[in-house]
Parts: C-alpha cells; structure tokens; sequence
C-alpha cells in the first residue's frame, strides 16, 4: 500500500468541477497584448498599459459565484491585478478567506491551476515548483517555450505565520510573485488580530472598553522588512486606483519572470468585520490611501517611487476623516480617545515622511 497521511481522500476529478461552467481559461485568452514593458537604460521599467476598462474584456481568472461576503475587497482586488498578467499563471492560495470561499470542493472558482498549501509554508511549496517548472523545461520535459507566472496569494494573517518562509524565498530570489490581501486581521477565523493591524483597531482579540481601546501596538511595514531582503520589486495597491495596480502587476510579472521574487502589499475592505457597508469599499481604501496611512508606491530595484502623492495634487485628508468610516475605528473619534488618535497620525506621518525622503533620494 502506499504511503500517505492517514485521512487524505484523493477525490474523484470528474466531480471537480467549476463554478457557474467557467471552464480553464486558454493562455491565449489570458493574454490582452495591450500592455507594453520597455526596460530602460537605468535598469528600470516602463510600462505602457490602456486605460483600466480596455482589459474590461479579459476574462476573469477567478470565476464570479464563490463565497466571499457581499462586498469583500479580496476579489475585486485581485481581479484588479490579474488582469494585469498576461498568460498562463499558477496560483497557489494559502489558507484564508481568500482560499476557503474559491475552493468548497466540489466545486472551484479558479480558472488557473490553483494549489492550496498549509498555511504557513506557501512560498516555501511554491519556490519549489518554480524550480521543478525551470529543470523540466531545461530537460525537456516541457517544452521550451513554456512559460508560466508563479503567483502566491496570501491574507496579512498568512504574511504573518508564513514570514520567514516569504522571506526564505525571497533570499533565494526565487521567480515568483507574492501577493498579500491585507484585511488587518486573521478574518476567516473569526476576526483576530494580526501584526497588520494597525493601532487602536478593534478587533476580537483588541477590544475596545473601559480598560482597553483597540490593538495596543502600531502595524508592522511589511513592504519595507521585504525590500530590505534587496528584491526586485517591491509595491503597495488598492482597488480603488486600478490604473496604478494594473501597471505595477505588469511590472511584477517581468521581475518574477527575469530577475526574482516579488512582494506586493494591497489594502482591501473587509464589510464583516470593519463594520462597513458592502457598497464602501472603494472609497475606504482611496481615503487610507488619501490620508497616507496607505502610501501607493514601488520600490524597484532599490529606488522609491511615490506612484501617488496626495500632497501634491491637493487630496491630503486627515487619517481622522479615514478611521471615521468604518465602525471598528469609530471609537477613535470620540472623548478619551484622543492619545490614541494622535499617536495614530504621528505615526501615519512619521513612515510618509520617511517615504518622501525615500522618494526624494535613491540612497534611501
Ligand atoms: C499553522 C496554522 N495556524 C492557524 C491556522 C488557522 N487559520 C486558518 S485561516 C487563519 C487566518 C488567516 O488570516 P489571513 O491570512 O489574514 O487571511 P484572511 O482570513 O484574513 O483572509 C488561521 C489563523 C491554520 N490553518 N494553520
Ligand atoms: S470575512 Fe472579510 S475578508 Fe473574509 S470573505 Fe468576508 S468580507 Fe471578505
């Protein structure tokens, strides 16, 4: 009998079968051709891509008609970036909303090959794919103009628990794009919080009440501990500037596939537990990217961009005005509150400024 861990059933691939009767998409309708990449003199890249609604045409890679709370942010988001990509991707989802609402077997939502992992080693699993997918091609084995994009999704809990595997895989400059949905918290298990949260947010494991007033701590930067293991290409999104993340996706795709791994970071709306209205999303993440608690930038090749300054075309707005919108920060405008909110904006400050002088020097 052959090995296996005790319990694992391997399913009946005829029951498999996709969502809606989405079937797999070909590479050839993956593939727009409207978006341009032209290294440039200094090692960077132009991007030359059509106005958003011109790839409205793309299929979706994630078929409409999974399980994802009415107006969760995760898939607009990533639809956002996918279309973006050109060509075959493989997927490799680890455990988080993002999985469990795609995947009730058996049924599926992806379009793609999709891999889950455990929850804490997905780049570890998907770093070693790629180098099973480059040796079969050098052997022969596949043919040599196959060419895939490796992409692995994870939520902010997941770039948590799986840090050092990210990080493992990045030092190894692995050829693959990690893409982290950033809900501030651990959401699919009920709505913990996760060192993305940022401070004074409450969620069920940072109260709000008498003795407490939300997270205790500030949020962790994870695009600066990426950039820091000196990858490529490093970049910040939201939904609501698709322009800037289709762009930046173009971007990742040739770093992953010429020079190593890609981190990117984007900011989505969780109605469930930010206690919003489904119909928000957009404007929430346009006014945290506003307010500059979530700068849109790239750090490519170690150069910083602000691909979106607020400051300078007038749309600067209080983070006040940001954490008004959403019922787990509501507390934050009210008496008693204020050494919180105050610590918030120095700190929302301090990292812009910082960003700015990034910005402004390539040393940095
Ligand atoms: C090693 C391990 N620890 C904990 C869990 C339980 N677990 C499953 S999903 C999840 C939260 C995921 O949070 P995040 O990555 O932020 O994704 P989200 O649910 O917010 O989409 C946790 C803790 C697990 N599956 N494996
Ligand atoms: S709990 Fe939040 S992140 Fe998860 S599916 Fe619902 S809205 Fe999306």
């Amino acid at each position: 009998m052959p090995f296996d861990y005790y319990g694992v059933e391997p399913g009946d691939p005829e029951k498999l079968r996709p969502l809606n009767g989405t079937p797999p998409l070909t590479r050839e309708e993956m593939t727009s051709g409207l978006l341009k990449i032209r290294p440039r003199t200094d090692g960077r890249l132009d991007v030359e891509a059509p106005p958003y609604w011109e790839l409205a045409t793309k299929p979706k890679r994630v078929a409409p008609g999974h399980g994802a709370c009415p107006g969760c942010g995760i898939f607009p988001a990533l639809d956002q970036f996918l279309r973006g990509i050109e060509g075959d991707v493989v997927v490799l989802y680890q455990t988080g909303c993002a999985m469990v609402v795609s995947t009730g077997y058996p049924f599926t939502s992806h379009r793609v090959t999709y891999l889950h992992n455990l929850f804490q080693n997905g780049a570890a699993a998907l770093s070693g794919l790629v180098e099973v997918f480059h040796e079969r091609v050098r052997r022969g084995e596949l043919p040599a103009d196959a060419d895939i994009t490796f992409l692995m999704v994870t939520g902010d809990g997941g770039m948590d628990i799986g840090m050092g595997a990210a990080i493992g895989a990045a030092l190894r400059v692995h050829g693959m794009i990690i893409l982290e949905y950033d809900n501030q918290g651990y959401m699919n298990t009920g709505s913990q919080l996760s060192y993305s949260t940022p401070l004074g947010h409450m969620t069920s494991t940072s109260h709000v009440g008498p003795g407490e007033q939300g997270k205790a701590f500030h949020h962790k930067d994870t695009p600066q501990i990426m950039a820091a293991t000196n990858i490529p290409y490093v970049f910040t999104g939201v939904e609501g500037y698709p322009d800037d993340l289709v762009a930046k996706a173009a971007k990742a795709q040739w770093y992953a596939k010429h020079l190593g791994t890609v981190y990117g970071k984007v900011l989505i709306t969780c109605p469930l537990n930010w206690k919003v209205e489904d119909r928000v999303g957009v404007e929430i993440s346009q006014a945290a990217v506003d307010s500059c608690f979530f700068p849109l930038y790239e750090i490519e090749r170690g150069i910083t961009r602000i691909t979106y300054d607020p400051d300078l075309i007038g749309r600067r707005t209080p983070v006040a005005d940001w954490l008004k919108l959403m019922g787990k920060t509501k507390h934050l405008s009210k008496s008693g509150n204020e050494a919180t909110l105050a610590a918030i904006e120095a700190e929302v400050q301090r990292r812009w400024l910082r960003l700015k002088a990034m910005n402004d020097n390539p040393l940095l």
